[in-house]
């Protein structure tokens, strides 16, 4: 075996050479085997023995694509086009040995060889569209040319991946491999010699680029149906682009226009904030003081307290992953409506195709109702997930206590409320913690697990382990009112309903936030949740614009009105004179003064960087372990666009001097709640950006 580089080996058995890339974790095409793979097929060529040429990825994967961390930085030669030009144009048969991620790169690296076969582990994806890019080492180009431009389109556009059967349904592979992989390949590699078959240039085919040559108007269908899909982002239009280029220009052509169009999304700020995102969301679970040989409990058994949205949604989870789930409730009806929801939900799921009717049920014998809080005591792990009322939670955790076993896990999922406080109840504060599940919980991703003053480490572990476990992104977060996530979005709704009461139109504040990227506007989503969340009828009394308007039994979507009006049976925001003269005669009551000059820009300003602001608060204040994480927090739970990274990303983008001086210019005007956070201010004066704490 001849070693070429650190990361790539050449290696002869009998009339073939096999060429494996062994570049751990995941055989990402660094330099080391771009140099690799070129001066390995330059010395197949050279080398009479070899006949014909197997290439192979070693470990977990064929290769998982381009370094990302290489990224951003001169990239040195040779690059991944030019080696996939050198495989393609080798003059003898190469073959593509396939097993595990294929992605990116990866693929493309396959697609320049003449023929593949994988194993039925393989998957094979071109997610570069995910890190706001497009396939740059002739994807574009090569794959509609195997699968046909449709495909294609849905594969580079979307980023997912597929299975073996279907690659081989497709075109894209030639065979499935059964047994040992380098002994099928090298197999296959002797079969295509001696039938003397012809070498396959992907590049040359034309078949499957045909009907879409005829046809030029499937481009413009799939951008139309695509269009809320791709809403915002610039990745995907460039990757169309690219493949009308396959369809419309010579190979060589389409492969220059391709490279052109890859170096302009690689060099704007949208593909640098989904990179970002892409480590960000990595070093989420990493928390400096909890090694990964952290010892860690098993849960086996799960008690959920509450038979709501909430505990139904959590409850969800767990079944979901296989793991038994005791709901405890006050009263029967409250578990069997509870229960019914959560067989609607998965009923729904049955009937779009996402799951079979055996699984629903399968799931739901997983779940079980009682009205005994004794029937936790067998359990591993209990959430809380009872409504805001921390003499309540107080009440339930002293019960808890005496009734779970020595071990269990005590998490309550308050959004609020003062974890330690809750801990106190209890004669195991190092067992308790905050699990913060967002609504839909069956839906979001974004978990906060909050490390109280006490919890133990190997109780924090555990709890980043079953977040693995349950699908979740979890950020571990301090106590503070709000924590994380809902201390900063407090920032915008304050902003928000400031500026409506000052003349902004609902419709107008609304527009801004979703031509930013997020998926609806302030008042759209307080419709939605229904304003009357958090709401306290018993004590209203036309004090807050919330109170006047659920006095009038302006509710959200549901009661047909709120900050908008609905048709019945619709959810389409409509515009309501009559909302606005609300507001007005409110604002009116309240002496603020109205102004029809205000701005966009004002808006953006206003309903953004006191989000900044508060999360430089709460890094300083150690709530957070990093930035990076809060932006995963306003991405996953807050539907921040990931184009632009995330709130601190962003901040860094716009420059931190810039965030300064505009809360600078609104302290000013409006006082105290614009004060600079300290932290803005030092890097600020040390000519530095929260991406440098992110380490
Ligand atoms: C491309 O190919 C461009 C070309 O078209 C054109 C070029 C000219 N690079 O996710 P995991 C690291 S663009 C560097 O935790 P999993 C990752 O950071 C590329 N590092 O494991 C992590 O490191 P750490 C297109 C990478 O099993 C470790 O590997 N390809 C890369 O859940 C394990 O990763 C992609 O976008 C990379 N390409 O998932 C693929 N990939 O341990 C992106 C991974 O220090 N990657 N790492 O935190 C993935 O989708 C997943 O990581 C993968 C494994 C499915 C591979």
């Amino acid at each position: 075996m001849t070693e070429i580089t650190s990361a790539v080996s050449l290696e002869k058995k009998d009339n073939i050479g096999i060429l494996a890339i062994d570049n751990p974790p995941v055989n990402a095409l660094g330099i080391k085997v771009r140099k690799g793979l070129a001066d390995g097929i330059e010395m197949a060529e050279k080398d009479s023995d070899i006949e014909a040429m197997v290439i192979m990825g070693r470990g977990r994967a064929f290769s998982a694509g381009a370094d990302i961390r290489e990224f951003g930085k001169p990239m040195e030669e040779p690059h991944l086009p030019d080696v996939l030009g050198k495989i393609e144009n080798c003059s003898k048969p190469v073959v593509a040995a396939i097993q595990g991620t294929t992605f990116g790169g990866g693929l493309e690296t396959a697609l320049s060889c003449h023929f593949r076969i994988a194993v039925k582990n393989a998957s094979f994806g071109l997610p570069e569209v995910k890190l706001g890019l497009l396939p740059g080492a002739s994807g574009t180009q090569r794959l509609p040319r195997v699968m046909g431009v449709e495909k294609a389109l849905n594969m580079i556009t979307s980023g997912n991946p597929i299975g073996v059967k279907e690659a081989l349904d497709s075109g894209l592979i030639d065979e499935i491999a059964e047994g040992e992989l380098e002994d099928a390949a090298v197999a296959f590699a002797k079969k295509v010699l001696s039938e003397k078959r012809p070498i396959v240039k992907v590049s040359e085919k034309e078949d499957q680029i045909a009907y879409a040559r005829e046809h030029p108007e499937i481009f413009d269908e799939f951008r139309k149906k695509n269009a809320r899909r791709f809403r915002g982002f610039e990745a995907p239009e460039a990757c169309i682009k690219a493949v009308e280029a396959a369809v419309n220009k010579p190979f060589k052509e389409g492969v220059k226009y391709e490279r052109q169009l890859f170096a302009e999304l690689m060099e704007g700020s949208q593909s640098a904030a989904q990179r970002y995102y892409f480590f960000a969301e990595r070093q989420v679970s990493k928390i400096p003081d909890i090694p990964k040989d952290t010892p860690t409990y098993d849960i086996n058994k799960v008690g959920i307290i509450g038979a709501g949205t909430m505990g139904g949604g959590i409850a969800m989870n767990f079944a979901n992953a296989g793991i038994p789930v005791k709901i405890v409730d006050q009263k029967q009806d409250f578990l069997d409506r509870g229960l019914g929801v959560i067989r609607d939900n998965y009923e729904r799921s049955a009937s779009k195709g996402k799951m079979t009717q055996d699984d629903v049920e399968k799931r739901m014998g997983l779940i079980t109702g009682t009205m005994s809080m004794e029937d936790l005591s067998d359990v591993d792990l209990v959430i809380e997930a009872v409504y805001e009322n921390i003499d309540l939670k107080k009440d339930i955790f002293k019960r808890l206590d005496s009734i779970c076993k020595d071990g269990a896990i005590l998490a309550t999922n308050t959004s609020y409320l003062d974890v330690n406080e809750i801990a106190a109840e209890t004669g195991r504060p190092e067992w308790v913690l905050g699990l913060h599940f967002f609504s839909p919980a069956n839906v979001m991703r974004l978990l906060e697990i909050v490390r109280a003053e006490k919890t133990s480490k190997e109780v924090l572990a555990t709890a980043l382990a079953i977040a693995r476990k349950i699908r979740k992104i979890a950020a571990v977060v301090g106590v503070c009112y709000g924590f994380a996530g809902n201390r900063m979005f407090a920032q915008r709704k304050r902003e928000s309903e400031r500026l409506v009461l000052e003349g902004a139109p609902p419709t107008q504040i609304d527009k801004v936030i979703y031509d930013f990227g997020f998926p609806m506007g302030p008042f759209a989503l307080a419709d939605l949740i229904g304003i009357d969340v958090g709401w306290d009828r018993d004590n209203s009394n036309s004090r807050t614009l919330q109170e006047v308007l659920c006095e009038m039994g302006r509710l959200g979507q549901k009661s047909g009105a709120g900050y908008y009006k609905y048709e019945k049976g619709s959810r389409t925001p409509i515009q309501d004179p009559e909302v606005e003269k609300i507001i007005a005669d409110f604002a009116a009551k309240q002496g603020i003064k109205r102004r029809d000059d205000i701005t966009d820009e004002e808006i953006l300003e206003r309903c953004i960087y006191p989000i900044i602001n508060e999360g430089a608060k709460i890094i300083e204040e150690k709530i957070a372990v990093r930035p990076s994480d809060l932006d995963v927090i306003w991405v996953n739970g807050y539907g921040w666009p990931i184009y632009r990274g995330g709130p601190m990303f962003y901040a860094d983008l716009v420059g931190l001097d810039k965030v300064l001086e505009t809360m600078k210019k609104y302290e000013a005007k409006f006082g105290d709640e614009w004060k600079p956070a300290g932290l803005l201010e030092k890097l600020v004066n040390e000519g530095k950006k929260f991406g440098d704490l992110n380490g």
